[in-house]
């Protein structure tokens, strides 16, 4: 007996690594531990045996039992893992930027281009020794208004037409210069930095205004700046973003957080200058405007003025991704056309 249960038990190890689905794993098993199974035929002379076969028979064929039990549920996982690989396998894709996921048709990422003049931006920005801030776009008004020299009954706060939260304290910030405020509570000067982010202003859209557009801010604090520093730093800006010869020019502007403040405008490039809708037909296009930090903002945030001055500027994103690529109407950036978007693709 004993020796047929070893020889049962060999050929079960044998075949049970090849069974390959659930219904041949319940077959097997009834073929060996069901009522009229393997196993029970062989333990039918079990009454009839000596007690010491008894005992050493029973142990063994308690054992193997185990065995069966432990194989066949170690076989069943095995299948099941297989069978999850196999869909795996079958439903793979690839979604690296290959040439045969283009060919197959599907969709490849890419970045959206204020993203792409964004980043090139930062990159020169970095290279000059600048840091890069970021800002929450739920403001109080303080950071949006009262540290920037707008006190509450100022007539500048309607230049920006805002969009305020119920309580009337908070606000979707309608500029990046809130960043101004953060950086200096943050740095002790001398420093520079730019923040660019996205900004909200409750105003009618048209060909170069958008509601929930994009501004780069930018900062440089420190001993006996000028004018001339501020536009050195422009132009390296435009000329690095260009790379072509654009005409700008340089005219005062009002913000209550500069003194003096200038308005940069760059030649429209849609037009080259001869007037369209994005340029209003003037030829010129507001880019950039910008000036020496107020000393009242400097009190704000926390600088001696007497000590430090700078300048600022406010970069809208939106209008430079407009010029650089040629784009006629800002409402194209916000859109969900995928034939514009994929004009941008980066890869
Ligand atoms: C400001 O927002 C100032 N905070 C900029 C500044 C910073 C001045 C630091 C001085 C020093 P302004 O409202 O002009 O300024 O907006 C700045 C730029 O954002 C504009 O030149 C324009 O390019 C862009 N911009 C303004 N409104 C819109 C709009 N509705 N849609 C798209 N771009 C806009």
């Amino acid at each position: 007996m004993l020796e047929k249960l070893e020889e049962l038990q060999k050929e079960f190890r044998e075949s049970v690594g090849t069974l390959a689905d659930k219904n041949s794993l319940a077959d097997f098993k009834a073929d060996y531990l069901g009522k009229k199974g393997k196993l029970n035929d062989i333990l039918k002379g079990m009454r009839e045996a000596s007690a010491d076969v008894r005992k050493t028979v029973g142990a063994k064929a308690n054992e193997f039992k185990q065995e069966i039990q432990d194989s066949l549920s170690a076989q069943l996982l095995k299948i099941e893992t297989a069978a999850i690989n196999a869909k795996l396998e079958e439903n793979w894709q690839d979604i690296s930027f290959t040439d045969s996921v283009k060919a197959k048709g599907l969709l490849a990422a890419g970045y959206h281009p204020v993203t792409i003049i964004q980043r090139e931006i930062e990159d020169i920005f970095i290279s000059m020794g600048f840091d890069i801030l970021d800002g929450p776009h739920i403001e109080d008004d303080f950071h949006n208004f009262e540290a920037l020299n707008i006190p509450d009954t100022h007539p500048a706060r309607d230049m920006q037409d805002t969009f305020w939260f119920a309580d009337m304290k908070h606000l979707l910030r309608t500029h990046t210069s809130t960043i101004q405020v953060r950086g200096m509570e943050a740095n002790d000067p001398p420093f520079k930095f730019i923040g660019p982010g996205k900004v909200f202003r409750c105003e009618a859209t048209d060909a170069s205004h958008e509601m929930a557009f994009h501004q780069l801010e930018g900062m440089m604090v420190g001993k006996d700046i000028s004018v001339a520093n501020l536009i050195y730093f422009m132009k390296a800006l435009l000329s690095e973003i260009f790379r072509q010869d654009v005409n700008v020019r340089l005219r005062p502007g009002f913000f209550p957080f500069v003194e003096p403040g200038f308005e940069l405008d760059i030649e429209c490039l849609i037009c080259a200058g001869k007037g369209c809708s994005v340029c209003k037909q003037t030829g010129w296009v507001e880019l950039l405007p910008c000036g020496m930090i107020h000393p009242n903002v400097l009190k704000a945030g926390g600088i001696d003025p007497k000590k430090w001055n700078g300048f600022a500027f406010g970069l809208g994103l939106d209008r430079l991704v407009m010029m650089r690529y040629h784009i006629d109407d800002i409402r194209h950036l916000h859109g969900a056309d995928l034939r514009f978007a994929e004009q941008f693709k980066s890869y």
